[in-house]
């Protein structure tokens, strides 16, 4: 027989189980998170913002001073992979300089 010859009540006569989607859903985002300590110097924590997050000066200062303040900030909002490799090599530097500093992700919270 051949493959497109079904029986009646085969799959092949069954709906679709899902229907097409008409779009693409967008990526889900991540936040990266940078948590403050007592011990990680300032200067470190912008340093990591400038080589990691690709911030300016002003925009490292500024999200440091945040963490520092508040207890932890947004360092960048990004997809999976990316989120996921600037976690690892935030905490890649904090460890070679053995500093304490904390970089977590969470994802963002989907889109209404
Ligand atoms: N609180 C640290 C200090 O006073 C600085 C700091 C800021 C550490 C932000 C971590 O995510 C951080 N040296």
């Amino acid at each position: 027989m051949s493959p497109s010859k079904k029986k009646q009540g085969d799959v092949g006569l069954a709906e679709p189980k899902t229907k097409a989607k008409p779009k693409l859903d967008r990526p889900r985002l991540y936040k990266v998170l940078l948590h403050n300590d007592d011990y990680t110097p300032m200067e470190f924590v912008v340093l990591v913002l400038r080589e990691v997050f690709a911030k300016s000066d002003a925009d490292a200062t500024a999200i440091m001073l945040h963490a520092h303040t508040h207890g932890m900030a947004v360092a960048g909002v990004y997809t999976f992979e990316i989120a996921e490799t600037k976690v690892q090599q935030t905490m890649a530097l904090a460890e070679k300089a053995a500093f304490p500093l904390l970089c977590t992700m969470e994802p963002e919270d989907a889109p209404g």
